[in-house]
């Protein structure tokens, strides 16, 4: 790990962009941050009392909960308050068969950085939980004036992340707030907007981690030749466990972009735990679970996902070799 951290920092410096000389991934930090996320696909009652077992004892100490959450798009979130920091935290939503075969790419204007566009429908489910954000945020900041803000999130929930991220960043400025967003992980995130877009974000949140594990397939959504670009740094987990703190600013030809499948249960599955609620759903409807499979008709999405078709490996047509043919 070591040389491999040597290796990021030389090709910082040789790019003449040094941003964080100390950029370090910390499995244990990861964890928090898992976990912190996998609440956020909990039923909603459960979040707001702490009440979803393991998983919410995990952080047993949480306080404060507010659960973001809006019909509209399905989206949800939480905002909570734990060790003296401000938890933000935006579960993925709708991610079956469906939602990847009917992927749109549909870019808006996103006016806070020129040239800067996004994706529609991110944005769309970050505007849909925005009012109450920003609400209960103000509300945090006056109970709790010390404290610093991290975010979180999970597939589509590390999209909103992204973007929320941005949006509270502004909005400590002009309230001239000395909080400060300090941490930023994201599992299994797409793409969230124009490369103009990823280099504003990065100036911003030079520490942004965004955790990739082996061939997930979302990481590779929307792709780079319809303009979508990654934001942070990517941290990159290969079939063996073993990660790679990888090169920053475009994507890291040695991480995850190398790989020419890609793979569904890759998503729901981080640092050797399911990204969901899955062990609450045990806990309360024993009857569906056989050795751990759920057996009701009823499943949750990534359970359907992991169910269907997603054994299975799926070409992706924009691997490095690719994309130099379509440039040329
Ligand atoms: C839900 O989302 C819609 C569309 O973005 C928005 O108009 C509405 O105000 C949101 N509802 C709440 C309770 O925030
Ligand atoms: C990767 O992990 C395997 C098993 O966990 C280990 O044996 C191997 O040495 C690791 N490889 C590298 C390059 O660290
Ligand atoms: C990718 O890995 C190869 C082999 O380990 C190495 O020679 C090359 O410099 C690496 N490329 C980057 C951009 O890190
Ligand atoms: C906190 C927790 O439940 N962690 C689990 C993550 O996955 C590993 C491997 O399956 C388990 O050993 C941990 O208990």
């Amino acid at each position: 790990m070591k040389i491999l951290f040597l290796i990021h920092i030389f090709i910082f410096i040789n790019l003449d962009f040094v941003i964080s000389d100390e950029l370090t991934f910390d499995i244990k930090r990861a964890m928090d941050f898992l976990f912190y996320q996998k609440v956020s696909y909990c039923p909603s009652q459960s979040i707001e009392q702490w009440d979803c077992g393991t998983i919410c004892k995990f952080h047993y100490d949480m306080k404060d909960v507010r659960v973001l959450t809006n019909s509209t798009n399905a989206a949800q979130g939480y905002i909570g308050y734990h060790n003296n920091y401000i938890v933000i935290a935006f579960r993925g939503t709708q991610l079956n068969k469906n939602w990847l075969n009917n992927f749109d790419l549909i870019k808006v204007n996103y006016p806070k950085c020129q040239k800067c566009t996004i994706h529609r429908g991110f944005f769309r489910t970050y505007i849909d939980l925005s009012d109450q954000m920003f609400t209960n945020l103000q509300d945090m900041l006056i109970k709790y004036p010390n404290s610093q803000i991290i975010i979180t999130g999970h597939s589509l929930g590390g999209a909103v992340a992204t973007i929320a991220a941005v949006e509270i960043q502004e909005f400590l400025q002009q309230q001239n707030k000395n909080n400060l967003i300090q941490e930023f992980y994201t599992f299994g995130q797409p793409r969230v907007g124009s490369q103009e877009f990823v280099d504003y974000f990065n100036s911003i949140f030079p520490f942004a981690l965004r955790v990739v594990n082996n061939k997930d397939i979302v990481v590779r959504l929307p792709m780079r030749i319809f303009g979508y670009a990654h934001i942070g740094t990517e941290i990159w987990f290969d079939q063996q466990n073993n990660y790679s703190i990888c090169q920053f600013l475009s994507e890291d030809p040695n991480c995850s972009i190398k790989l020419n499948t890609g793979s569904t249960s890759d998503h729901v599955k981080y640092l050797d735990n399911s990204t969901s609620c899955t062990e609450f759903d045990m806990q309360q409807n024993p009857q569906c679970y056989i050795n751990g499979e759920n057996i009701c008709p009823h499943l949750s999405d990534n359970q359907v996902i992991e169910k269907t078709f997603l054994k299975q490996e799926i070409p992706i047509y924009d691997s490095p070799q690719k994309i130099q043919t379509s440039i040329q």
